[in-house]
């Protein structure tokens, strides 16, 4: 067997940042090269999301125990990768959805058959001697790194607090690289919290390192973070602008959406309208998921009314699925993709959304799960992929600070040649347009 193929294929339970367990899987090849990689899970996962296998026996874990899929890695999936080079990740991949035979990796799991895929694509970078974002695909053009999308406030599913948004977000695109945005953003943080306590609201962080008060409506959060901003001594709106995750499907109802307290029950015209205005009051740049991930309708008005002058993401609606992504680009649905790996569950396809993505001026961001692990890979697949925007948490707690501080680590490696997205990142498409820079 030459150097290159799989030899061994193994996998154990961890846990994640939220203290369930998740798949760590670990790979070998002949030669001896190694990939490892850690799965993280969403809390608000999309219905068309594929399937995170759970054992569901309530004396493990309270069902949420892994046991089956960590015996899918070490049974049907290694048979399926063993032998086959680490060279070639569509192969690895295409033997894996081929092993689990199901349009959403349901009989196998996406957990565990994503393990294997990301550890094929480090074991590939180990046996090149190349760091990860370079032996991801050179098909993006140079290394870019991103502008980060700091989540400073949690809400929804996120959260125990009053917030119905699920995420607001800094993000400092005006600043000259991304240390000195990644400053930025936890500088007003740690701003933000010395004014959370001072107006007696608490501190405590939700499942993002965000904090998580009791706030009386969403337009205070919006306010907060402003104040913060300036506070901290930076200009919103041309160092630092915002941006949400509504995160919608958690708050449709029957016939409408649930905003938050200070809104009643509203249409989906009037969510429109409420978008509008916080975006002419705010320097908002970004909306993920504004509507729920089937009411398609109401995201193809998003944006036609909004969208020249927001960017609006598709996650649940969406999820790193390259089939809803065509959908949305042939409707006009969005103007940009959340990419999350185990929305979709393997390196390959990731990269097909991303493509297509691209070809249709989409904006594509990478993104974290609410519950992560310390495994940095989404840092170099937003650096190797040109997409211009990672979104993964506050800038706390170690399995979010893990990516940024990777991210940290590739800029010095970089040197002088760093390029780093900016402002240009809202200009949509990212590499993935042409191959090169946007
Ligand atoms: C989201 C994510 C990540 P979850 O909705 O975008 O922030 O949350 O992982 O819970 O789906
Ligand atoms: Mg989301």
């Amino acid at each position: 067997m030459n150097d290159d193929c799989i030899t061994e294929v193994d996998a154990q339970w961890v846990l994640d940042s939220r203290g369930n367990p998740t798949v760590r899987v670990s790979l070998a090849t002949a030669g001896g090269a190694r990939g490892w990689a850690m799965v993280p899970s969403g809390a608000s996962t999309g219905e068309h999301e594929a399937l995170e296998l759970r054992d569901g026996d309530p004396a493990r874990f309270g069902g949420k125990g892994v046991s089956t899929a960590v015996a899918n890695v070490r049974g049907a999936l290694a048979e399926a990768v063993i032998g086959v080079s680490v060279e070639d990740q569509q192969e690895v991949d295409r033997r894996l959805v081929d092993a689990d035979g199901t349009q959403d990796k349901s009989r196998l799991g996406a957990n565990a058959v994503l393990g294997v895929s990301l550890a094929t694509a480090r074991a590939r970078a180990q046996l090149l001697g190349a760091p990860l974002y370079r032996a991801l695909s050179a098909e993006f053009g140079d290394p870019l790194l991103p502008v980060p999308l700091l989540n400073v406030v949690n809400g929804g599913a996120h959260a125990d607090n009053t917030v119905e948004v699920q995420e607001f977000m800094l993000v400092p695109s005006g600043l000259p690289s991304f240390s000195e945005s990644l400053r930025a953003g936890a500088e007003v943080y740690q701003v933000l919290k010395a004014i959370l306590r001072k107006r007696g609201l608490a501190t405590a962080v939700g499942d993002e390192g965000g904090f998580a008060p009791n706030l009386s409506s969403d337009v205070e959060a919006l306010e907060l973070l402003v104040q913060a901003i300036e506070s901290a001594g930076y200009r919103p709106g041309e160092d630092v602008f915002l941006a949400l995750d509504v995160a919608a499907n958690e708050l449709a109802q029957d016939d409408g959406y649930r905003l938050g307290p200070e809104h009643g029950n509203l249409t989906a015209r009037e969510v429109v309208e409420v978008y509008r205005d916080w975006s002419r009051r705010f320097p908002l740049v970004s909306i993920e998921d504004g509507f729920s991930e089937d009411d398609w309708e109401s995201w193809r008005n998003v944006t036609r009314e909004l969208g020249a002058s927001l960017q609006l993401v598709g996650d649940d609606l969406f999820v790193t699925n390259p089939g809803r992504l065509r959908r949305g680009i042939e409707t006009g649905a969005a103007n940009a993709i959340l990419i999350k790996l185990n929305q979709i569950g393997t390196l390959t396809e990731t990269l097909e959304a991303i493509r297509v993505a691209g070809a249709a001026g989409y904006g594509y961001i990478i993104s974290h799960r609410s519950g992560e692990t310390e495994d940095p890979f989404i840092a170099d697949l937003a650096v190797a992929t040109g997409a211009g925007q990672i979104k993964t948490g506050a800038p706390c707690r170690s399995e979010r600070t893990a990516k940024y501080n990777r991210l940290l680590e590739i800029e010095v490696e970089l040197g002088a040649g760093a390029a780093f997205a900016g402002a240009a990142a809202f200009k949509r498409g990212g590499r993935a347009a042409d191959g090169r820079e946007s």
